[in-house]
């Protein structure tokens, strides 16, 4: 296999940690030797544990004096450049210097501004030979959440609804309704999976008591939960039995964001009622918006999800798709920028 090839498999390979590697970037890495031979690969799997670049060397080590006889012979590739920073398992960048790999090939440079470049010159300032930008592009699609975030400065923001075919989200009662059908809910649960959190607000919490998780028939990173509230809530509700939650009592939205700015989390779904979804919409940061729309009624006693004045088209979105589940229809709304 050539460069390009080796390239493409790291970063295919890697796709498969997507779920479990999140908030982290999916990263591949792949050593090779002179003739272009796979010693060892590595991915980072699970968020919190090894790099790509450890694992990859770490096997290669179980193969030293046996496929190759020292670690200058040989090029590493990675589809994200090597951290510089210590983090939570120490640098990439170092150790990959520490064993005397001469060589390394880099598909895009990590937006992450503890590294963002630091990792390279580690390597560089240490004589090791860099190439860097192959496929860049593709590094980034499969992990667009996490370049987004770096380059917004604020994690990618989704809301999602459910409404009935009349535009209401419940009814005024308060009474928990399931709108949607079986396949939507199902399908909430994947487009759950995907986020590094899920915020919803206290009005929700009372009314619904979900568990806010993604439960779904794959391994996965739970998303961290966000409660939005600055009334009393039940501690023993479903939505505290499993992971981690946030709790907010301001309605400063605009804090929120950028206190998540600041942290690992790159994507946010807002699963919330008609108050909350409409104030996230109102900041402007919102991007992307998920209704489900069912073929029922709620009629005059549901709660409307959107006033005239704050109709979807006046948010700036455009509809991007819709597809049919049973007899819902699901949409979504991109920013139109
Ligand atoms: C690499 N190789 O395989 C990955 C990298 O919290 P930590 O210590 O795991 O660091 C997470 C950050 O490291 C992440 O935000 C991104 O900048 C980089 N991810 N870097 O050298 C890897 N997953
Ligand atoms: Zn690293």
């Amino acid at each position: 296999m050539n460069h390009e090839e080796l390239m493409l498999r790291a970063i295919n390979s890697a796709k498969s940690f997507k779920y479990t590697a999140k908030p982290n970037p999916v990263v591949g890495a792949i050593i090779i030797n002179k003739d272009n031979e796979i010693i060892s690969e590595g991915y980072h799997q699970f968020y919190g544990h090894n790099h790509a670049e450890i694992n990859a060397i770490e096997s290669a080590q179980k193969q030293l004096g046996k496929k190759f006889k020292s670690f200058s012979e040989l090029t590493l590739i990675c589809t994200l450049e090597p951290c510089s920073h210590q983090g939570k398992t120490g640098s990439c960048a170092e150790a990959i210097v520490k064993k005397d790999i001469r060589k390394v090939i880099i598909g895009a440079i990590d937006p992450n501004p503890k590294v963002a470049g630091k990792g390279i010159k580690i390597l560089k300032d240490n004589g090791v030979k860099v190439k860097n930008g192959l496929f860049e592009d593709l590094v980034e699609k499969q992990n667009s959440f996490f370049f987004y975030k770096h380059k917004n400065k604020k994690p990618y923001i989704t809301v999602k609804i459910a409404a009935s075919s009349d535009g209401k989200s419940h009814y005024d009662s308060n009474q928990r309704v399931f709108i949607t059908s079986e396949s939507s809910r199902k399908d909430v649960q994947k487009v759950r999976a995907n986020y590094d959190a899920i915020l919803t607000g206290g009005n929700t919490l009372r009314n619904d008591n979900p568990r806010m998780t993604a439960r779904v028939n794959f391994p996965l990173n739970q998303p961290k939960k966000i409660l939005l509230t600055n009334k009393t809530f039940n501690k023993e509700s479903n939505f505290f039995k499993n992971g981690s939650v946030d709790i907010f009592d301001s309605n400063n939205l605009f804090k929120i964001i950028d206190f998540y700015a600041d942290s690992d989390i790159c994507s946010i779904l807002v699963e919330a009622g008609p108050k909350l979804a409409n104030a996230f919409l109102q900041t402007g940061y919102v991007d992307e918006l998920i209704i489900y729309t069912s073929s029922n009624k709620l009629g005059k006693k549901g709660i409307d999800w959107f006033y005239k004045d704050n109709a979807i088209e006046n948010y700036g979105f455009k509809l991007e798709s819709s597809y049919k589940i049973d007899n819902d229809i699901k949409e979504i709304f991109k920013k139109n920028e």
